[in-house]
């Protein structure tokens, strides 16, 4: 039943385990950004659809909160499987519809394997509590439950990996599923839906509905029968989720990007750093919620640092992303594209240096695509808004400052909290730099990108509203404590009175 994609097919939503249209007849081409090609054309689905496939999940939902967890999980491992025999596949699909580069999408889908086979783990998990009671002859214990039908909204950053570090977890636990992806990437929805079938999971558990974040996004967020909203994406569509959920008191979890540093110390081995910076603010172009966008450096080692990210930099090669000796591919699209541009813009204007790149690649054979140059900003003040602001980009900004307390302060000057990292041969200051670093991820002698699946994935402060994706963190999501009481006395005891 395999379903190759024909060159600028209509997609169709995936409802009930059925490849429906949507009811709109309304499309938007998908694009490769480093070519300018059109893949396909996705729907821009209406309520309806939403409500169609809320409806279906609601029914399914009840049914699979009833197979035991254990034989939920074997689905998700049969949904590994498959994804690992396809993972070349998968990953060549992901580079055209996204533009990273071969290898970081082979990284990507391998972190979707990955938390398929951890969450398949927690089907024999899903660990409650027991407590002693307060009285006698009564047991008292705390466990999961399932919420309902949860609503996931995803990013074209990393198209299949957040989308399995939010399906996967929701679906092991008993949830249905209603899966908005974002319309620049459908074509990991498209994927992951055929392996969910393939997989065997029962019709209706994971429905997927494509559009926009104003309609399909918004009749989502205000369905009474979606129990849970989980997104990842912007600043500002997250906010307004929040406030649209917290009239509702509906439960969302939310991440929502970072402006994340690395600290170069004096005593930093400087060659490991540059590696480090290069990896984590130019990988991905900058497009990771992870990525670096500052580097806080002391001033004692700040020229050394220069000169040598410079060189280092005269090696990045960038293009089309299926070149395996291409290193950084292109923007995700135009408007992506300019609002770094003016980013980059601001920044000369705010009186910071500009030593690298600063500027839209047109000529050859970037013409035909959305690339960046790979770009350092020097002397940045920590207040100047390119050093508070998510760029995402391939765009970094070098801070010098004079001791360790000054650089946790400027780590944590910013409104976003979600990765950081500090290169320092000195004990002290890693152990002191892990407490005191405010971000959700803290790296030592490493770059800011790299999170590991099983490991809670989110930020402080503007990063997100205190939940987690991934790791065991990621079931509070798509779970309820439920407190179960059993009485085995034999009579009627009253808590807090009864008490001898
Ligand atoms: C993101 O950019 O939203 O830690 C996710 C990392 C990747 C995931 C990034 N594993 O950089």
């Amino acid at each position: 039943m395999a379903h190759t994609l024909l060159k600028e097919e209509k997609l169709c939503n995936f409802i009930n385990g059925e490849w429906v249209h949507a009811t709109s007849n309304q499309y938007t081409n998908v694009t490769n950004p480093a070519t300018l090609e059109t893949l396909v054309k996705v729907p821009l689905s209406h309520k309806e659809d939403v409500d169609k496939a809320v409806q279906v999940a609601k029914t399914a939902q009840q049914q699979w909160a009833l197979v035991p967890a254990p034989q939920r999980a074997e689905v998700l491992y049969k949904v590994g499987m498959i994804m690992k025999e396809r993972k070349e596949a998968i990953s060549q699909l992901l580079t055209m519809e996204n533009g990273k580069v071969i290898e970081e999408a082979r990284g990507e889908v391998q972190e979707g394997i990955d938390m398929a086979f951890y969450m398949a783990g927690e089907g024999r998990r899903l660990f409650g509590q027991t407590t002693p009671s307060e009285l006698k002859d009564k047991f008292a214990m705390s466990v999961r439950s399932p919420v309902g039908v949860v609503g996931i909204i995803t990013p074209w950053n990393f198209p299949i990996a957040i989308a399995t570090w939010k399906s996967f977890p929701a679906i092991v636990a008993g949830n249905a599923v209603v899966w908005k992806p974002a319309t620049e990437t459908p074509l990991m929805a498209f994927e992951l839906a055929k392996i969910f079938e393939e997989a065997g999971l029962p019709k209706g558990v994971v429905n997927v509905v494509y559009g926009s974040g104003a309609s399909v996004g918004e009749a989502m967020v205000h369905h009474k029968d979606i129990r849970v909203i989980s997104f990842t994406g912007s600043n500002e569509v997250g906010r307004h989720i929040a406030e649209r959920c917290g009239q509702q008191l509906k439960k969302v979890s939310l991440e929502m990007g970072g402006k994340n540093a690395v600290i170069v110390m004096d005593d930093a081995d400087i060659s490991l750093a540059v590696e480090g910076i290069i990896w984590s603010a130019f990988g991905t172009s900058g497009q990771r919620c992870t990525a670096c966008s500052r580097v806080i450096v002391h001033e004692d080692v700040k020229e050394k640092l220069q000169k040598q990210l410079l060189e280092q930099m005269e090696h990045i090669t960038i293009g089309n992303g299926l070149d395996e000796s291409v290193k950084v591919g292109p923007i995700i699209n135009q408007s992506a594209l300019e609002k770094i541009e003016s980013y980059v813009q601001l920044g000369q204007k705010e009186g910071a240096k500009l030593i690298a790149g600063g500027s839209v690649m047109k000529n050859g054979q970037y013409e035909k695509g959305h690339y960046f140059a790979p770009t350092v900003f020097t002397d940045v003040k920590p207040n100047m808004r390119i050093a508070q602001e998510e760029i995402f980009g391939p765009v970094v900004s070098l801070i010098p400052v004079k001791s360790f307390e000054e650089a946790i302060e400027v780590n944590n000057s910013v409104e976003f909290g979600l990765s950081s990292s500090i290169f320092t041969s000195d004990v002290h200051k890693v152990f002191a730099a892990q407490r005191d670093l405010d971000t959700g991820i803290v790296y030592v002698n490493a770059g800011t990108t790299g999170a590991e699946i099983h490991l809670p994935f989110g930020g402080t402060k503007g990063t997100g509203n205190g939940h987690r994706d991934s790791g065991v963190a990621a079931l509070d999501v798509f779970t309820e404590w439920k407190a179960l009481y059993v009485d085995y006395s034999g009579k009627l005891q009253r808590a807090q009175i009864d008490v001898e």
